[in-house]
């Protein structure tokens, strides 16, 4: 029995940008409970709501120990009425009863299942459900016009929904580095992203795309996609065009948080023997665990039907190419590694208490009318006046 008033009381900064946020987690029931509410949320497309349970989850991952009581959390920020709710729950009962009435749900088993197709937002699940569609097989047999995302979202859904491992990773990065430096020599590849933070599975890949000379990344995105196609290595992607645009003193301010990167949206089709792993039998979406045909314990070629097709040799996965000059290159890597909560209160931070904006392009000081350029993430940290926190501590 834990002693209450021996119980120590915790004390966490109130931006997650100020805290150090390891992979570590001792509160992981709690920070599960929360996270799942804001999934929700953000499947409801109440995104306020959602970043306040987001909030709320990371200030508890930044514990040095499991909570084991609410007089713990006293004066701690970020904790709504509604987080404390779901904690003193959790320490009551051991779980969220309005976590798990959640999991159970019908609209939100619906809301995930359908936006889990790649290039489906929380809007046009809602719109789907409400026209009756709750399952992939009801919206296959609807004949709902799909755009091209949608269709090989739906076409690679498995593959899609199932995680990367690290190994995976690394066998795409170097399949892109190699693209990479066989259309522009001398150009840089960075991992991203969660991968990045240490990471050990993500849901894709993420790479920031450069060259040493400032200008000789132009026009690089649609010649590595070019190379990528021509080999067979993607089985979808959707490039955009840098939309950033350059004045006279610098870079203009962005009008919101979206960057405008040479970026490049994909689905690889990653080969087995690239994957670097042991093979493992294939889970299915619905749970089932398959046997490859080599592993059917009676030598029989099983045989082959809609719902039981052979296994493929290969398996999909999302990822990300963003290209930045390298001018900006610092901006876009911090902007670009994550979390979403830790990137969202570094903008916080800046906004509120520097009176600075903070893009994947540049720093504007507000109050100077100028920009703070930056070669590191270091010195971006420096200029905002923040201790720096490396990628592994920024998993907030
Ligand atoms: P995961 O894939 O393992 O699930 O986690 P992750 O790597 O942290 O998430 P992510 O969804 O791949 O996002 C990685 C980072 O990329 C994250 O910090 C947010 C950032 N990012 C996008 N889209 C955009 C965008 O349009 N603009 C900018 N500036 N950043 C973006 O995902
Ligand atoms: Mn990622
Ligand atoms: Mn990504």
């Amino acid at each position: 029995q834990i002693n209450e008033a021996e119980a120590m009381v915790f004390s966490v900064p109130n931006y997650a940008c100020q805290r150090r946020t390891t992979l570590e987690n001792h509160n992981a029931v709690l920070t599960d409970a929360l996270s799942l509410l804001a999934e929700n949320a953000e499947l409801e497309d109440e995104d306020g709501r959602g970043v306040a349970f987001r909030r709320a989850a990371a200030v508890l991952k930044a514990l040095p120990k499991p909570v084991t009581s609410l007089t713990q959390l006293r004066g701690l920020p970020c904790l709504g009425e509604h987080s404390l709710r779901v904690i003193q729950d959790v320490l009551e009962t051991g779980s969220s009863s309005e976590a798990e009435s959640t999991k159970q749900s019908e609209r939100f088993k619906a809301l995930k299942v359908l936006t889990g197709i790649f290039g489906v937002g929380p809007k046009t699940a809602a719109w789907w459900i409400r026209h009756g569609i709750n399952t992939l097989h009801q919206l296959r047999a609807s004949g709902h016009t799909l755009n091209r995302a949608q269709q090989a979202g739906l076409e690679h859904y498995d593959g899609v929904n199932r995680p990367v491992t690290k190994a995976e990773a690394d066998a795409i990065g170097e399949i892109v580095e190699t693209a990479v430096t066989s259309v522009l020599p001398g150009a840089q590849v960075t991992l991203t992203g969660g991968f990045r933070r240490g990471k050990l599975t993500g849901h894709d890949v993420d790479f920031l795309i450069t060259h040493p000379e400032e200008g000789r990344e132009e026009g690089l995105m649609p010649k590595v996609v070019s190379w990528l196609e021509s080999q067979g290595f993607l089985l979808y992607q959707k490039t955009t065009r840098n939309s950033y645009l350059e004045s006279k003193d610098g870079p203009a301010r962005p009008a919101s948080n979206m960057d405008r990167f040479e970026r490049c949206f994909s689905i690889f089709k990653l080969a087995e023997d690239e994957r670097r792993e042991t093979k493992q039998p294939e889970t299915r979406t619905d749970g089932v665990t398959r046997l490859r045909a080599s592993e059917d314990a009676c030598g029989r070629q099983p045989a082959l039907s809609q719902a039981d097709e052979e296994p493929k040799p290969w398996r999909a996965v999302r990822v990300d190419l963003v290209v930045s000059p390298i001018s900006q290159f610092a901006f876009a890597l911090l902007g670009w590694t994550g979390s979403k909560l830790f990137e969202r209160e570094l903008r916080r931070w800046a906004g509120y208490e520097k009176t600075m904006s903070l893009s994947s392009h540049a720093l504007y000081d507000n109050k100077q009318s100028r920009y703070l350029k930056a070669t590191s993430e270091e010195e971006i940290f420096a200029h905002l006046g923040l201790e720096y926190v490396p990628p592994s501590e920024r998993n907030a």
